[in-house]
């Protein structure tokens, strides 16, 4: 009897307890309301390391505060510093606990991070089963790290002595021998020690074994803290701008088993319901258009059964332009979706949306809230990327002319930023050898400044399409490649678009030219110039390297130095890079001819020359890469499987290999279509058509842009045979008001999915351009809505500044030290963040994942702004719109 009684007051308490505890849910991760502490469901990236996205991290109160909890090597561990592998991760609901193994495979160093829930807290505690290497005694501790922008100007205590998180990096540092730090990514370094041997390590703010941390923000507070360590708190951001304030305790030596816990403790607002996230577009609304507000919900709060639309009078006073009831659209990962339709209301005016407490900023409905969509980016963005040039704006100067010293033949190297540099130069230079005459037109990659060359092709591109499709005579800018001077808002009589076409080709056509073929990217020698934050022109010292001084030294003609800061050329040779120039040249040409001849000229040669070479080197390579898959195949019974194939994988099948063999026959047919641009030469035309169909059955999504692109050059036959395809489209289309409640293509990857979203939208634009009366009007405005407001998170414009009453402020551009943007930039968007989680932040720009902007990007963004607007004016369709 006893017994019982005492077995039902532990299911009382237990049930009780768990209302509020932490708890494991079926996401493999720890959740009570408001708190969600995730144990590596992320990992560490091997490609760039510390992309602080990983490790331990929390989830308070609806926003990632909390990551890159790991047994880390350093006090404030930086990008390129070593990460651990993951080897292991076992969930266990039994034990209320989530085990990880880590391996650092540079020390042969291994240890074990378990996570067990403990009430409302959680204890961290880290196992060795060989006590850490001596080489990493005193380096090795556990590490976690807490986001900035959330904690700084926020109080703190460490056993009681009070303290305020710093808004700007000011603690003490100390310098320690070269040979003390540990290994860096690849075995580069981030800092310039200035020949001192020395490196930079931070000394912590605070010490003690408790720690709570925003005694003045409950819904920021934690408190952390250890029996068996003690705790150090450290600024990361006094090694890197893109630091996070870090708690470490170094792991004991010489010890195995429990060698060190911490007992966490994330504070819950009792009852705490994440206010709505009202989504809309803040740029604004044309009266015809569906609007459609989408309504992002705690799965806890309870769905209003009306929202308003209010209406603001001359006067400033509010009136109610209309009520409407929610729908409900159901749940989208970690939130639930309710949305309110206005669309009835068309009276141009100043509204903005109340539901229930929430009120959203105020936007317009009007005419012509979209007709300056693009300017920022082709008046601000596009030129301030300009490479090789001083660009200046009024009274500021965004840059200087970089690498007046010109770039280097790179060496082998297996390099960062995802280059290499092969066993062989494939040139006539010499590692380290000047190659001449690079140093000349070209874009910024993004919020870096090497040259990637696909990137750049794909940028000229972008405007070569805008240009023969749009004609934008816009001009805003003055480019003078004789003066290598860029000024913003001062006309100079030709098209900026022409401008950048021109300064584009003017790099790719020196490659091709000097080089022989595509340089693979014009990048940084060394780490710790390429994380530079400033003027591009002082990331070298525009003086040629000189092997034979000593570093920071002048050669006595002021010409020459011994600092090996220039930049490098990666010249591996590729065929398939090769190709794309060549395709590129050749539009190029087309589109500079009678404004700069002698360019429009050495294009096309190019055009040719690479393109005959390309060929021959990609048949070769072909070849030998069939005979070594025939090899293959063979060895591990492909061929086999393949003829045991049921028949609608048959017919696929059948239809691959032959869209394989005319793909190698006939080269890619979106190169086909561009050289017919390009040349009118009518074989590449029938190229094209010998492959779009094969390509269309086999990935409708993919390749609609495609023949769409082609109907300028084709007859009414093809319109008419393209038909039943846009009709499958067209349900593509709609299939995404299934998908989730926003209607538009959401990536998951760890770059956010703008590119994915316009390419849809720019296909969506011209599906609905060339056929009317299939994809309808109403679907054009999908992407904007979501680029310009109407997606998870929050309900910021992705696009900084563009005519949006709420544009995100801080973006990854090259002036993200300074939490701010480039106007015109687009953001990747949302980042997703296993399992369930979407985020972007806007006060904190170092995420580039979710926060950069790229040059091929941005203006693959032109080219939607401008077909998004002739949809919506009834323009004449791209081809009709032409000379
Ligand atoms: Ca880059
Ligand atoms: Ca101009
Ligand atoms: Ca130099």
């Amino acid at each position: 009897m006893k017994k019982t009684i005492l077995s039902l007051a532990l299911l009382f308490s237990a049930t009780v307890a768990g209302a509020q505890d932490l708890r494991l849910n079926d996401l493999g991760y720890f959740e009570r309301q408001g708190v969600n502490v995730l144990v590596f469901s992320n990992n560490f990236n091997g490609g760039f390391n510390d992309e602080k996205n990983s490790g331990i991290e929390i989830i308070h109160h609806g926003v990632r505060t909390v990551q890159g909890g790991a047994v880390r090597l350093n006090n404030t561990p930086e990008q390129w510093d070593l990460v651990p592998k993951t080897t292991s991760r076992k969930v266990d609901p039994e034990n209320q606990s989530i085990e990880v193994g880590l391996r650092y495979s540079d020390y042969d160093f291994d240890s074990r991070i378990v996570v067990t829930a403990k009430g409302k807290a959680v204890e961290i505690a880290v196992y060795l089963d060989k006590p850490v290497p001596e080489k990493l005694a005193g380096e090795a501790g556990l590490n976690i790290e807490f986001l900035p922008s959330q904690y700084w100007l926020k109080t703190y205590t460490m056993d009681g002595r009070l303290g305020r998180l710093p808004r700007y990096a000011t603690s003490q540092t100390t310098t320690r021998p070269n040979s003390e730090k540990p290994r860096q990514f690849k075995g580069f370094r981030t800092y310039d020690d200035r020949g001192t041997g020395r490196f930079v390590d931070p000394l912590p703010i605070a010490t003690g074994h408790a720690l709570t941390l925003a005694t003045d923000a409950p819904e920021r507070l934690i408190s952390i803290s250890s029996d068996d360590a003690e705790l150090q708190l450290f600024d990361g951001r006094m090694l890197a701008q893109n630091g996070w304030y870090v708690l470490r305790s170094i792991l004991p030596a010489g010890k195995t088993g429990k060698v060190l816990s911490w007992t966490v403790e994330p504070h819950a607002i009792p009852g705490w319901i994440r206010e709505p996230n009202i989504g809309f577009s803040q740029v604004g609304y044309i009266p015809e258009q569906p609007k459609v507000a989408v309504i992002e919900l705690d799965k806890k709060d309870q769905p209003l059964s009306s929202a308003s639309l209010m209406r603001l009078r001359p006067d400033g006073t509010a009136e109610k332009a209309y009520e409407g009831t929610i729908t409900a659209w159901g749940p989208y990962y970690k939130y639930n979706y309710v949305k309110f339709d206005f669309s009835s209301v068309s009276e141009p005016g100043v509204y903005y949306i109340q539901y229930g407490n929430t009120r959203t900023n105020d936007f317009l409905i009007d005419r012509h809230v979209y007709d300056n969509i693009t300017d920022a980016t082709t008046d601000v963005w596009v030129p301030i990327h300009m490479n090789h040039m001083y660009v200046n704006e009024g009274y500021r100067t965004w840059h200087g002319e970089p690498f007046k010293e010109g770039y280097l033949q790179a060496p082998p190297s297996d390099h960062f930023d995802l280059h290499s540099q092969g066993p062989t130069t494939d040139t006539k230079y010499k590692p380290l050898e000047l190659i001449p005459g690079l140093n000349v037109g070209g874009f910024f990659d993004a919020g870096d400044f090497d040259i990637e060359t696909g990137s750049n092709i794909n940028v000229v591109q972008n405007f070569i399409r805008t240009w023969e499709l749009f004609h934008p005579q816009r001009d805003e800018t003055f480019v003078s490649q004789e003066q290598r001077y860029v000024d913003l808002h001062r006309p100079d009589g030709v098209p900026d678009i022409l401008q950048f076409i021109e300064h584009g080709t003017l790099n790719l056509v020196a490659q091709a030219e000097q080089i022989g073929h595509m340089s693979q990217t014009l990048s940084n020698s060394v780490l710790d110039n390429y994380h530079h934050l400033g003027d591009a022109a002082s990331i070298t010292d525009g003086l040629h390297y000189d092997p034979s001084l000593k570093p920071y030294e002048v050669s006595a003609d002021g010409k020459r130095s011994g600092t090996p800061d220039d930049m490098w050329a990666f010249t591996t040779r590729s065929p398939q890079l090769d190709l794309r120039a060549a395709t590129m040249f050749a539009a190029a040409s087309h589109a500079l001819k009678g404004y700069n001849d002698n360019l429009a000229e050495r294009a096309l040669t190019q055009s040719k020359r690479l393109m005959k070479e390309a060929t021959e080197l990609s048949r070769q390579r072909i070849t030998r890469n069939r005979q070594m898959q025939a090899d293959f195949n063979w060895l591990d019974g492909t061929d086999e499987r393949r003829d045991n194939a049921s028949t609608p994988d048959k017919k696929r099948q059948k239809l691959l290999e032959r869209s394989r063999k005319n793909r190698e026959e006939l080269g890619d047919m979106a190169t086909n279509l561009q050289l017919y641009g390009a040349t009118q030469e009518r074989s590449y035309l029938d190229n094209f058509q010998k492959q779009i169909w094969d390509a269309l059955e086999l990935n409708l999504a993919s390749n609609m842009q495609t023949a769409l692109d082609a109907i300028p050059y084709l007859d009414d036959a093809y319109q008419k045979k393209l038909r039943p395809y846009v009709e499958q489209y067209n349900d593509y289309i709609k299939g995404f008001d299934k998908q989730n409640p926003y209607g538009v293509p959401i990536g998951l990857g760890n770059w956010a999915g703008v590119n994915m979203v316009l390419n849809f939208g720019i296909a969506v634009n011209y599906a609905h351009l060339y056929y009317p009366d299939i994809v309808s009007k109403d679907e054009v405005y999908r992407v904007a809505n979501w680029l310009y407001g109407c997606h998870p998170y929050h309900n910021y414009s992705f696009v900084a500044v563009v005519g949006a009453a709420r544009p995100k402020q801080v973006f990854y551009g090259n002036n993200r030290a300074d939490f701010s943007f480039i106007p015109g930039n687009v953001a990747p968007g949302l980042l997703f963040r296993q399992p369930d989680h979407f985020e972007n932040f806007d006060d904190w720009p170092f995420l580039w994942g979710q926060n950069e902007g790229t040059i091929a990007g941005n203006t693959q963004y032109v080219i939607f702004g401008s077909a998004f607007r002739a949809a919506i004016k009834n323009l004449p369709r791209p081809s009709e719109g032409g000379e």
